[in-house]
């Protein structure tokens, strides 16, 4: 397949997806109000994220260690892996109240995390 095309496809695809979220949810759109995790020595922090119920939203991930993590949840369908060094933003649908685990599907040992939907 030719290269070209298929990265303006996906980047109109991208662009096309980001306008409809931001016209769908204007919740949370400050870019300072997007909750944050971070990965480094061994462990998630915050071990405990409080969002707010009922609206998607978002959450930057941040690996701060020198080895690819993935950030994964059964109960939220995300399952994305973070290169050392970098910051992903996963998007998050509208959640009911309740508690969500989190982990890192590359190394077990490392504590689960829990989004606090309330
Ligand atoms: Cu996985």
């Amino acid at each position: 397949m030719p290269r070209k095309p298929t990265v303006v496809k996906a980047l109109v695809l991208i662009l096309g997806a980001s306008t409809a979220l931001v016209l769908a949810a204007p919740s949370f759109a400050d870019d300072g109000a997007m909750p944050q995790l971070r990965f480094e020595r061994g462990s998630f922090a915050p071990a405990q994220l409080t969002v707010p119920a009922n609206k998607p939203f978002k959450v930057k991930v941040t690996n701060g260690s020198d080895a690819a993590i993935e950030f994964e949840s059964f109960e939220l369908h995300r399952e994305r892996v973070v290169p050392p060094g970098e910051t992903i933003t996963v998007h998050m649908p509208s959640l009911a109240p309740g508690n969500y685990q989190f982990f890192d599907d590359f190394h077990h040992q490392v504590p689960k995390g829990l989004i606090v939907s309330q």
